[in-house]
C-alpha cells in the first residue's frame, strides 16, 4: 500500500506518533443551544462575547447541521460517528447499545487523557474516559445531582452550569497530567427547557425585551405536520414550569394546565431551590406574575402571544449568559496555561432551536433553526483566524475529525468525514453536496411526524412517514423562511426529480431504507402503547396505534 505513505494527516501522521505533542480537543456543547442565540450568528437578541472568541480565533460555520434533532440520539451520533438507524440509538427512548464504538474510547486507548463533564443523557455511563461526572438524564438546573466516576452519586449546591466550569477547571488544573495531551467534553445542560436562570441574572433577564421573529403568528397553512406540532409556544407551554406563573397564581386567575403535570413540573424545577435561592426567585418571579394578574383582564390573545413569546426568551436566554460567561473562564484558563495554540476547542449544540420562528419552541423538525446546530472551532496553529465556511457538514463528522486531529486511525464503517480539509481550507479533499437527515421519536411529546430528508445548499426533500404521508419540497433561496411546499408545483418537476436521485444515493451511501424504518417503529410502538412515553395525549395516540396495528396486519 504504497500510497499510505503518502497519505496526509492533516493532525499528526503515524509515522512521528509523538504523542506528548499531540493538540488537545476541547468539546464545549451545549443542550438546545440555538444559533440565532449566540452574537457570532446574530446580534439581535444576546451578545455572547465569550463564545464569540472562538469564531473570532478560528472558523464559524453556517451551515453545520445534525442527523436527527434531538439530544440523545445527537449524541450518539457525534460519539459513534453513525447516523441513528446504525448506531441504533434513534430516539431519547430507545437504549444506547455499549457495544458501539466511540471516538473517546479510541483516543484513550491512543494515549490521550480523557474526562467528561455535564450533560450526557444516556442511560449508560460513558466509555473511554479516565473521569467523569455527569447528570442523570436531564439533570436539574439547581442544586443538581452527579453520577461520578470514582464518588458514586453526588449532590453539589448551586447552578448547573457554575458547577460543570468549576468540576472541568478543577480537572484540568489538579488532574490533567500535564505532560500529556487530553480531550475533554464539557457539556452544559442550559438551555433545556425549563430554563432556569441563575440567581444573578434574574432581575436583568426577567425585565427585558426581545425582538419579535417573523413567523411568530405563522399558521402553518399547507404543511399538514407543522400544523399538528405540539409546540406553540402559546398554547404547548406551561403556564407555570415554562412561563413561571406561579401554580397558585393560575388557580386565582382561574388559569387551566395547558400540559400534563404542569404544577408539577413546576415544583420538580423551582422546588429544589433553597431558602437563598427560592428569595431571589420570588424577588423576580413575583413582580413579574403580578403584573400579568393585574394586566391580563385588558390583553387580547395576540398580546398573551406576545408576552408568553417575551417570558421565553429572557428565561431561555438567560441561561444562556450564564453559558456563556462560563465558556469564558474556561477559555481564559486555556490562555492563561499556554494551552490555547495546541488545542481544538470545538462549541457547538446537540441541535438547534426554535425561538419563536414558526409560533415554536423546542426542535426535532428538519426545518432550519433546529436542523441547524451553532458550530464554532479554533485551533490557532491550523486554522485561520476569523473564518467562515458555509459548507454542509454534521455532527456525523465530529468522530472522525478528532481521530484525524489525534492522528489515530479511523474505523472504516464511521460515516462521517474529517473536517479537517474544510477548517484548514484545502477543499481538493472535501466533495460533499448534500447530507441526510432522519427523525424518528413519534409519537411522542411535541407530535413530530417520523421524517427523513436530503438537504442541499438550496434545497430540502423531506419524507414525511407514519404516521402522516407525504412529501414536501423546501426552496431555501427563494422561502428561507420555509412556509411553502413546492413538491407538487410544476415548476420544480426537474429539481424535485435531481433531489429523489440525491435522496435515493443517500440512502444508498448510509445504508438506511424502509425496512429499517419499520423495525423501529416495530419497536417503540409496543413502548408507546404501554405507556412509556412521555408527553403523548390519547387522542393522538390511539388511531397511531390503530394505524401500526393494521399495518402489522398487512393492511
Ligand atoms: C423534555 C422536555 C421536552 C423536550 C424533551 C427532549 N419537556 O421532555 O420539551 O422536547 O425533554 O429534549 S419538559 O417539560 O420535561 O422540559 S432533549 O433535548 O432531551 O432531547
Ligand atoms: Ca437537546
Amino acid at each position: 500500500m504504497i500510497i499510505t505513505c503518502f497519505t496526509v494527516f492533516y493532525g499528526f501522521s503515524k509515522q512521528t506518533p509523538d504523542i506528548k505533542k499531540r493538540p488537545n480537543i476541547v468539546f464545549i456543547m451545549s443542550d438546545d443551544h440555538a444559533y440565532q442565540a449566540i452574537s457570532a450568528y446574530d446580534t439581535s437578541l444576546i451578545n455572547t462575547p465569550n463564545i464569540d472568541r472562538i469564531a473570532k480565533m478560528g472558523m464559524l460555520f453556517t451551515n453545520a447541521s445534525v442527523t436527527n434533532s434531538i439530544c440523545a440520539p445527537s449524541r450518539a451520533t457525534l460519539l459513534t460517528g453513525k447516523h441513528s438507524h446504525i448506531n441504533g440509538k434513534v430516539d431519547n427512548v430507545s437504549p444506547f447499545d455499549t457495544t458501539n464504538v466511540t471516538f473517546p474510547q479510541l483516543l484513550q486507548k491512543a494515549g490521550y487523557q480523557t474526562a467528561m463533564f455535564g450533560k450526557l443523557h444516556f442511560g449508560n455511563n460513558p466509555k473511554g474516559f479516565d473521569q467523569f461526572k455527569i447528570l442523570p438524564g436531564q439533570g436539574s438546573y439547581y442544586n443538581p445531582d452527579f453520577i461520578t466516576k470514582n464518588e458514586g452519586e453526588i449532590n453539589v449546591n448551586g447552578y448547573v452550569t457554575d458547577i460543570v466550569t468549576d468540576m472541568t477547571l478543577d480537572w484540568l488544573e489538579l488532574e490533567r497530567k500535564k505532560e500529556d495531551p487530553f480531550m475533554l467534553m464539557y457539556l452544559h445542560k442550559a438551555p433545556h427547557r425549563s430554563w432556569l436562570v441563575a440567581e444573578r441574572h434574574m432581575e436583568e433577564y426577567t425585565q427585558k425585551e426581545f425582538r419579535e421573529p417573523a413567523t411568530l403568528f405563522d399558521d402553518h397553512k399547507g404543511m399538514p405536520a407543522a400544523k399538528v406540532a405540539q409546540m406553540n409556544i402559546h398554547g404547548n407551554m406551561g403556564w407555570a414550569a415554562d412561563s413561571k406563573l406561579y401554580p397558585d397564581v393560575m388557580d386565582e386567575m382561574g388559569l387551566q394546565e395547558q400540559i400534563g403535570y404542569d404544577k408539577l413540573r413546576f415544583e420538580m424545577g423551582v422546588g429544589r431551590l433553597n431558602t437563598k435561592q427560592r428569595a431571589n426567585f420570588d424577588k423576580a418571579y413575583r413582580r413579574v406574575a403580578e403584573d400579568f394578574k393585574k394586566n391580563y383582564p385588558n390583553m387580547t390573545d395576540k398580546d398573551v402571544a406576545k408576552w408568553r413569546y417575551q417570558r421565553y426568551m429572557q428565561d431561555y436566554l438567560g441561561t444562556i449568559k450564564s453559558v456563556d460567561e462560563n465558556v469564558g473562564r474556561v477559555l481564559d484558563y486555556l490562555e492563561e496555561n499556554n494551552l490555547m495554540d495546541n488545542t481544538i476547542i470545538v462549541y457547538t449544540s446537540d441541535q438547534g432551536f426554535y425561538l419563536g420562528e414558526h409560533g415554536w419552541f423546542d426542535k426535532r423538525f428538519v426545518y432550519d433553526e433546529s436542523l441547524k446546530t451553532p458550530l464554532l472551532v479554533s485551533w490557532p496553529d491550523r486554522v485561520k483566524a476569523g473564518s467562515v465556511s458555509n459548507e454542509l457538514v454534521q455532527n456525523l463528522d465530529f468522530a472522525q475529525t478528532f481521530l484525524d486531529v489525534a492522528g489515530v486511525d479511523q474505523p472504516d464503517d464511521m460515516q462521517g468525514e474529517s473536517l479537517m480539509p474544510v477548517l484548514t481550507n484545502d477543499m481538493k479533499d472535501w466533495k460533499r453536496e448534500a447530507v441526510y437527515y432522519h427523525y424518528y421519536e413519534h409519537p411522542s411529546e411535541h407530535n413530530v411526524n417520523r421524517h427523513y430528508a436530503a438537504i442541499t445548499k438550496k434545497y430540502k426533500l423531506i419524507h414525511h412517514y407514519f404516521d402522516l404521508d407525504y412529501w414536501e419540497l423546501i426552496d431555501r433561496e427563494k422561502d428561507p423562511l420555509e412556509q411553502h411546499n413546492y413538491y407538487n408545483d410544476p415548476a420544480y418537476t426537474d429539481i424535485k426529480e435531481e433531489l429523489h436521485k440525491k435522496l435515493d444515493a443517500l440512502r444508498e451511501l448510509y445504508g438506511d431504507n424502509e425496512t429499517i424504518s419499520r423495525k423501529y417503529i416495530d419497536e417503540f410502538m409496543p413502548l408507546a402503547k404501554e405507556g412509556k412515553v412521555f408527553g403523548v395525549e390519547k387522542p393522538i395516540l390511539d388511531p397511531i396505534i390503530e394505524k401500526w396495528e393494521s399495518l402489522k396486519k398487512g393492511n
